[in-house]
């Protein structure tokens, strides 16, 4: 039987760099030929050769409501009718704004841009132009998107890829950007201690996601806020992930920390290209056209993305809906901890929420290097065999799996057997 899979990857490859439109997609880190997506529904997706998966990668993280949902379908092709871009503003902007400020009140002002990146790129700006300061923090591990002064020792892709630095970021960029040891308040105070008035800005993923999942330790962001607000820094989140996902007030609500800024990206697209960012009036009143921090985008709050974002939201808002997500993850997570056991496999589970990752190393993993120390080898040849048997997972160590309201206690059933046959076998 023609393998289409491989037929439309070498397609693709003579088209496309790597043939992959991400490098978080090209499955050099894993023992498997990379598949071509056609279809998904539900916590489902098929591949070019029609072989169904259960699906754990979900895009990344923006599927919460799983692939192709009725209401988000509806949603975006009623919005589509009326048209797919104005340059001007619609009420669907208004209505995701709504949400998000309902969701996340430190959101006193948000703009939309079209993906994290944007976000984070434009939010560390802003917090340069309103500190005066240009230094930025960001830890080991955490990755916040490819813009230039954020790619030192990124997590995530470059993590997976082991380029710790990419090139073609101008030196002065990266001189710019102090990158620390993640859940280490000490060497934070002390940085600040010495240089405390150069720093505009700490951004931090509130639960690393990009290492795999890392929750902060008890005081770690509290921390981080007492220590930005006494040096006049700003305190970024980047929620991109965290947002929507953990519950609905994200991790600022879980946590109770509340940030000067915050970013938003998947989630709040529910599968669009999406981001934003927001925070005080005081601090987003700087933006143009109020004020003179100059960002802008054709497609920013384009209708289709919203209309999608809106009818997600909603339906995260309905009752009960983190409580299933929060009862099918933890049955995901007492599972493989389970198989783990019975096994005398050395890999720990750890989850926050709706999102987790089994990690080839003893635990805790509570920081970059911790993450690093698991043997990416062994989780190689563990995803190719939970493909074999029809379960996608993300295709890196450093990336999360991810639990949707579609997915379903059979499937997380035949997950769990999966699991027990791959780790007996690889
Ligand atoms: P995007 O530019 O990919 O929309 O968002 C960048 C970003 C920002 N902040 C966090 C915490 C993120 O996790 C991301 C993107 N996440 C990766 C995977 N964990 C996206 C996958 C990819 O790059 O293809």
């Amino acid at each position: 039987m023609p393998d289409r899979n491989r037929e439309l990857m070498e397609r693709a490859r003579s088209l496309m760099p790597g043939g992959v439109s991400s490098p978080a997609r090209s499955f050099n880190a894993v023992a498997a030929e990379p598949i071509v997506a056609v279809r998904g529904a539900g916590s489902r997706l098929w591949d070019a050769d029609g072989r169904e998966y259960i699906d754990y990668l979900m895009a990344f993280g923006p599927l919460i409501a799983g692939h192709a949902h009725p209401q988000v379908v509806e949603a975006v092709r009623q919005a589509a009718a009326r048209g797919t871009a104005y340059g001007l503003t619609s009420e669907l902007e208004l209505e995701l704004a709504g949400l998000i400020r309902e969701a996340l009140p430190s959101l006193e002002l948000v703009r939309f841009v079209n993906s994290g990146t944007e976000a984070t790129m434009s939010a560390l700006r802003l917090a340069r132009a309103y500190t005066g300061r240009s230094k930025i923090v960001k830890f080991e591990g955490c990755y916040h998107g490819h813009a230039d002064g954020l790619l030192a020792r990124a997590g995530s892709g470059a993590a997976t890829l082991g380029l710790p630095d990419s090139p073609g970021v101008p030196a002065p960029y990266a001189a710019e950007t102090v990158v620390l040891p993640y859940n280490n308040l000490e060497v934070v105070s002390a940085l600040f201690a010495e240089r405390g008035e150069e720093i505009a800005a700490v951004i931090v993923e509130p639960v690393a996601a990009n290492m795999g999942v890392v929750p902060p330790e008890p005081g770690f962001l509290e921390g981080l806020r007492q220590v930005t607000r006494r040096y006049g820094a700003l305190l970024v989140f980047d929620e991109v992930v965290t947002g929507f996902r953990l519950c609905w007030g994200g991790a600022q609500t879980v946590y109770s920390v509340e940030p000067d800024l915050t970013c938003l990206g998947k989630v709040i697209g529910g599968g669009l290209p999406v981001g934003a960012y927001g925070g005080r009036r005081e601090v987003m009143e700087l933006v143009a056209p109020l004020g003179p921090v100059y960002q802008a985008g054709t497609l920013a709050g384009n209708p289709l993305a919203m209309a999608a974002g809106v009818a997600t939201l909603r339906l995260l808002r309905e009752e009960g809906a983190y409580r299933r997500l929060e009862e099918l993850s933890a049955r995901l997570e007492e599972g493989l901890a389970a198989v783990l056991a019975e096994l005398g496999v050395m890999a720990t589970v750890q989850r926050a929420a709706s999102m987790l990752t089994l990690f080839f190393a003893p635990g805790p993993v509570r920081d970059y290097a911790s993450a690093r120390s698991s043997d990416t080898g062994r989780f190689g040849r563990f995803f190719a065999a939970m493909l074999e048997q029809g379960v996608l997972l993300p295709p890196s160590q450093f990336e999360a799996w991810f639990v949707s309201l579609a997915h379903d206690e059979e499937g997380i059933e035949r997950t769990v057997a999966a699991a027990r046959r791959a780790l007996a076998s690889a």
